[in-house]
């Protein structure tokens, strides 16, 4: 006998609705929910493949513990707290909180143990938080640092004239809303709804994507020419008066810096060094720029490239002077359920440069934190410094940061000699390999969870609470309980806050404290931690499919008095960092080709890339390159490529694309090995072994160059 089960899909930002068919504590089907109002029953094949891996496909279904001699033995959950916290508490004993710190990664966002966690080091005093987010876009924080942000944010798909998506591929990566306003479940759809409305999309990218293929217009620039482009947009919307005065009067500063600044950046100019038509730059300038309603944002290409932060600045600056925020008068579709709701005022919070506050990292005096993070590019060099502060005990929660980093000359030897690293990942990745312990938590149908992480993620209000729709395996332990029983252990009190995204566990107001004698029951955490929420937890509890309530429509009002807040269009050092792109740039000589990123819907970042169901499509993550590379590079006819750059070289199999751009070629992360010597192994091609941690990284956040990596091609 089986029974259907509702829940949503936790793979991915699009968190679409699913129908669990559950027999004998087994999902036996997936099936998009219909009912869901959000998602209306699309999901895709990951949604389905997940059903594989709660079943025990390539799942751990008993925490890890190794031993001296580098194997593995199974462990029950309560000796590995014990042993965990003893560890800690020696740890912390001789050197002091800065020696422990924590890695979010992309499966730690939406759990119960991401906020908890961030309570314990709280606890524990130390600053030692990273993330993702600083290894996929952290440019973004970059800017809101240097020009500020406006809360009631930019234009989506349901209200823009003209939306400008940058570096960002939505109709695959199904992460769209937050960046560039495109919806992430069913991106395909509201494209073309959109479009039909008589909304423009402008798409730049250096490939033919999914999403450029459903675009008005196409810029189609090599990567990490993102800023380039952007002081000419801004070159020609100032000189043809195509910017919003207004706004730019009341609500920036630094306009006449930056209009100083883009002066060299003629059409003539900009043209050539993208190989674009100077007519194509004014007609995207002029639509843009004179448009009522026009958004420009980026997803993590731009993010990851050559001049990261360069370019979201200068992008973020073309948005701001042509006013590409909900104004007064507008209405915002989504402001929010389960983290309180945005207030309905106009304002701008005014660049706030917190990285140039304490604390600094312990290998890096130039480096201090954003949004309460250290960057995850200096991670390796805060576990080998030699300062006593350094970092000796790391846990990672749903993530993969040795394969993620990338350099694993400099990422494995650091993550090898720390004292303790526990890894908390139902697969044994090259982080868990490399770990002392490795928990094998509940996943997510086996857990109680809720969207609050993903509140700004959908179109309209909407919230779903799912409780679990399986009994997990009896080996493993749900990751919440993990951190309960360490601060249990160390006599720490915690305290459960919002999992708001980006928000460090002190920005936050008091949160709830939890029972620390008796283990709490995880759906009385889910309830607590959405106290502020803007429906009630009943509510939410009696709407399986999800919750759209119909809300008073939140209108933004002009702020009663002017505080004097401001966006800062142009900063001293970014103008510096911009007269220097002037300097032409240009790849050629032993590495002439540039590597970009590119994702598959089949995989998540590393997660499904061993499933069945991929490797029946993807053998391997296979080097895209467009035919006209394939003739020029004289490898016609090759299968198995080498891909160099100046700081390793993997082999791959080739595939010929004709959406890629001449002069660029693409390697999908997160396969083959960060640990395997041989430059490939059957698993596929490791992309980080391309990368540096020693060189080119940003100032400020130290990101590493993913994208725009100089490399060449040879036959194997
Ligand atoms: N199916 C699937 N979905 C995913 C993921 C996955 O692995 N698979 N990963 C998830 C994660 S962790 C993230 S962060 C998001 C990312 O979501 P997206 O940002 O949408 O990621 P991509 O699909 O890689 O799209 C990035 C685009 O940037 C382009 N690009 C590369 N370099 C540059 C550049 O310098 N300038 C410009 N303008 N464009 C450039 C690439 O060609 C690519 O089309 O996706 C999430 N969703
Ligand atoms: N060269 C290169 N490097 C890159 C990128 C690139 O484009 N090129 N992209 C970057 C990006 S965008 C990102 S986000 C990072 C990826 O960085 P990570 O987040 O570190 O990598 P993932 O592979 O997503 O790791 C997620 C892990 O969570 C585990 N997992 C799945 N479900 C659960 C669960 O329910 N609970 C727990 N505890 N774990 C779970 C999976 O098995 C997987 O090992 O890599 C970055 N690195
Ligand atoms: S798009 Fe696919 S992976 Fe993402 S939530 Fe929906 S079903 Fe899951
Ligand atoms: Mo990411």
């Amino acid at each position: 006998m089986s029974v259907k089960k509702k829940t949503y899909c936790r793979n991915c930002g699009a968190v679409c609705g699913i129908e669990l068919e559950v027999a004998a504590n087994r999902v036996i089907a997936v099936t998009g929910d219909r009912e869901n109002p959000e998602s209306q029953g699309y999901f895709c094949v990951k949604g389905l493949t997940s059903m594989d891996f709660h079943n025990g496909e390539d799942r751990l279904l008993a925490c890890r513990k190794r031993e001296a001699d580098g194997s593995f033995v199974d462990i029950d959950g309560e000796s590995l707290i014990d042993e965990v916290a003893a560890k800690l508490r020696e740890i912390l004993d001789a050197h002091g909180p800065r020696s422990v710190a924590f890695f979010n990664g992309t499966h730690g966002y939406g759990t119960l143990s991401m906020p908890l966690t961030k309570s314990l080091l709280h606890s524990i005093g130390t600053p030692n938080v990273f993330s993702t987010m600083t290894i996929d876009q952290s440019a973004k924080w970059i800017n809101h640092g240097r020009m500020g942000l406006v809360p009631t944010w930019k234009y989506s798909d349901l209200e823009a004239d003209v939306l400008m998506v940058v570096g960002n591929n939505p109709i695959v990566s199904h992460m769209g809303k937050p960046w560039t306003g495109i919806r992430n479940n069913a991106a395909g759809r509201a494209i073309r709804e959109a479009r039909k409305r008589g909304m423009k999309l402008i798409v730049v990218d250096p490939r033919i994507t999914e999403t450029a293929r459903n675009a008005d217009i196409h810029l189609q620039i090599n990567p990490g020419d993102d800023a380039m482009l952007f002081a000419g947009l801004i070159h020609l919307c100032i000189n043809n008066g195509w910017y919003d005065k207004a706004f730019c009067e009341r609500y920036t500063c630094q306009f006449e810096e930056l209009e100083r600044a883009v002066e060299p950046f003629t059409p003539e100019l900009v043209a050539k060094r993208l190989g674009l038509e100077q007519a194509r730059l004014r007609e995207v300038a002029r639509l843009f720029g004179t448009a009522k309603k026009a958004s420009c944002g980026s997803g993590t290409g731009s993010n990851m490239s050559r001049n990261s932060n360069l370019s979201v600045q200068m992008l973020e600056a073309f948005n701001a002077i042509c006013g590409g925020f909900r104004k007064p008068g507008d209405e915002v579709p989504n402001p929010g359920l389960l983290s309180g709701g945005i207030p309905p005022v106009f304002s701008v919070i005014p660049a706030n440069r917190t990285w140039e506050a304490e604390p600094k990292a312990v290998s890096d005096a130039s480096i201090g934190q954003t949004y309460g993070e250290f960057p995850t590019g200096i991670l390796a060099d805060e576990i080998t410094s030699n300062s006593p502060d350094r970092i000796r005990a790391l846990l990672v929660l749903g993530g993969n940061p040795v394969m993620a980093m990338g350099d694993p000359d400099k990422t494995v030897p650091a993550f090898e000699s720390l004292d303790l690293l526990v890894t908390v990942d139902p697969r044994m990745t090259d982080t868990a390999r490399l770990s002392h312990y490795v928990v094998a938590p509940a996943l997510p149908y086996e857990r109680h969870d809720c969207t609050m992480i993903n509140d700004a993620s959908y179109h309209r209000p909407f919230a779903q609470y799912a409780p679990p729709a399986l009994t997990p395996p009896p080996g493993v332990l749900p990751d919440w309980e993990l951190i309960w029983g360490i601060a249990k252990r160390l006599g720490y009190q915690l305290e459960l806050k919002p999992a708001i995204f980006g928000a460090s566990f002190s920005s936050l107001p008091d949160g709830y404290k939890l029972d620390m004698e008796n283990k709490p029951e995880p759906e009385h955490l889910i309830e607590e931690m959405c106290r502020q929420s803007l429906v009630s937890f009943d509510e939410l509890k009696a709407h399986p499919s999800g919750y759209a309530p119909e809300i008073e429509p939140v209108v933004i009002r002009e702020p009663e008095e002017d505080d004097g807040a401001r966006l800062s269009l142009m900063p001293e050092d970014v103008a510096a960092e911009l007269a220097a792109e002037l300097e032409e740039y240009r790849p050629g000589g032993e590495f002439p080709l540039l590597l970009s990123t590119r994702r598959l819907l089949e995989t998540m970042n590393g997660s499904f890339r061993d499933a069945g169901k991929t490797r029946k499509r993807y053998a391997v993550n296979p080097l895209f390159m467009h035919p006209d590379d394939i003739e020029a590079h004289d490898l016609e006819g090759a299968e198995k490529v080498i891909v160099e750059s100046r700081f390793g070289k993997v082999s791959a199999a080739l595939r010929k694309d004709p959406t890629m751009k001449p002069g660029v070629v693409a390697l999908t992360h997160m396969w083959g090995s960060a640990l395997d010597e041989a430059p490939n192994t059957p698993l596929g091609s490791y992309t980080g072994r391309l990368v540096s941690l020693r060189e080119g990284l940003q100032t400020i956040n130290a990101m590493p160059r993913y994208s725009g990596v100089e490399v060449s091609v040879s036959a194997a």
